[in-house]
């Protein structure tokens, strides 16, 4: 553990409690339940409306959380990171605003058999309607991209390139660079599902070449309910709006509007301030201890696990070597389904995710209907490895 387990109050609170599922949502530190305490006792009015002196507190709130989010992902022009309801409605925005008016008859969308179905079925649906093909890349036996197939996949019929950053079933790490180099060639758009990466990797999105880019505020100690869109300022300016009504509009006419600058322009309605001022909050926290830091734990943490898990007779781990997966292992126990082991896990205070884990394309490749899920993060130590093992041990003696 790299941090103090009383910063998490759920974690103070619950001793016994072995957290192993923050691929799915993070614990919170205090700082950003203070965080958003403050904002709430001191600040909170709509922004961007009210012309009395609360408001104007409320909106440079607003602003200065963006400012800390596009700081702490390393995007310098801020307009261009849009705040979402997370991961799933940043990808859906592009989809329909940049997917739905681009993507005619015999286009091509390529995505990968990795995908969670946020970044597979807005595609799908994106091709369909436009008589367009998804094309799926393959992956290789251990779980990773296949970069010659995807190479062979790009051409030039190919308007999008849609694909994970990490992850969340197998915690692979994709080539982000190598990918988007090649989507380049074509001058196809790339969008990047980076739900599972910006909790956990050190990210400069100014130097990385993609289109856009989609995180989740929750799976990074944020608040539920945040989110972010990053997208490259020229695409933005030129798509439509993904909703309408208040503050996205600059001028509303009986027959014809016109559109808000950026950021506001892909912000309709009464903007979360309190969730992004948790998220800027949980950026602070995560810069003091340094991504660097926390990938290192992860990693550490990581193959700690997947070695005493791999020590277990009958478990099976799924996905790349630790060294090259985020803090993630996707495993199985002999025939033991994965929801049973999950549930005798639970009764010694061990929480893992069973299931597909909503990437359902990636299950039927791997051949399994479910797998068992471990994640781990910056507060995850050594003694929640010896509970899950300890646990998978206790499984088998069950089932036999
Ligand atoms: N994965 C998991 O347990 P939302 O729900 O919008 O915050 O994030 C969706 C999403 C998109 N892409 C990836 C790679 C993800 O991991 C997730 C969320 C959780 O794996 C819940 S299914």
């Amino acid at each position: 553990m790299i941090v103090d387990r009383a910063d998490f109050p759920l974690l103070a609170t619950q001793p016994d409690l072995h957290y192993l599922d923050s691929a799915a949502t993070s614990q919170k530190p205090r700082v950003v339940l203070d965080a958003m305490m403050d904002y709430y006792t001191h600040d909170n009015a709509n922004p961007h409306r009210g012309a009395y002196a609360l408001s104007a507190r409320a909106t440079e709130r607003y602003h200065r959380a963006r400012e800390r989010i596009a700081r702490f992902v390393g995007v310098r022009d801020i307009d261009r990171l849009i705040f979402t309801r997370g991961t799933t409605e940043s990808l859906n925005l592009v989809a329909a605003s940049w997917g739905r008016p681009n993507v005619g008859r015999g286009d091509e969308i390529v995505v990968t058999g990795l995908e969670h179905h946020a970044n597979f079925v807005p595609w799908q649906q994106v091709a369909n309607e436009a008589g367009a093909k998804l094309v799926i890349c393959r992956l290789t036996a251990d779980g990773r991209v296949d970069v010659d197939h995807f190479r062979s996949l790009v051409n030039a019929r190919t308007k999008i390139v849609a694909f994970s950053h990490v992850s969340n079933a197998l915690g692979t790490i994709n080539p982000v660079a190598e990918l988007s180099a090649i989507a380049r060639r074509v001058g196809a758009v790339v969008v990047v599902d980076g739900a599972q990466a910006a909790p956990h990797l050190p990210l400069v999105l100014d130097d990385l070449d993609v289109d856009f880019y989609a995180f989740s505020g929750h799976k990074m100690l944020g608040p539920m309910g945040s989110g972010v869109l990053v997208g490259r300022r020229e695409l933005l300016e030129a798509m439509p709006p993904y909703q309408t009504g208040g503050d996205m509009i600059e001028f509303v006419g009986d027959e014809r509007s016109s559109w808000n600058v950026l950021p506001h322009k892909f912000e309709a309605g009464t903007p979360n301030v309190g969730d992004a001022v948790g998220l800027a909050a949980a950026c602070d926290y995560l810069d003091r201890i340094g991504m660097d830091a926390v990938r290192r734990h992860e990693q550490m943490i990581t193959t700690l696990a997947s070695e005493r898990l791999a020590a277990v007779s009958g478990v099976r781990i799924y996905g790349p070597p630790p060294a090259e997966r985020s803090g993630v292992v996707s495993f199985t126990v002999g025939d033991i389904h994965a929801h049973d082991l999950a549930t005798i896990l639970d009764e010694s205070g061990v929480c893992i995710r069973a299931g597909h884990h909503c990437a359902q394309p990636l299950m039927r490749r791997l051949n399994v209907p479910a797998t068992a899920r471990a994640s781990f993060y910056l507060y995850s130590d050594e003694s929640d490895v010896d509970a899950l093992v300890a646990g998978v041990e206790h499984a088998r003696e069950v089932f036999g």
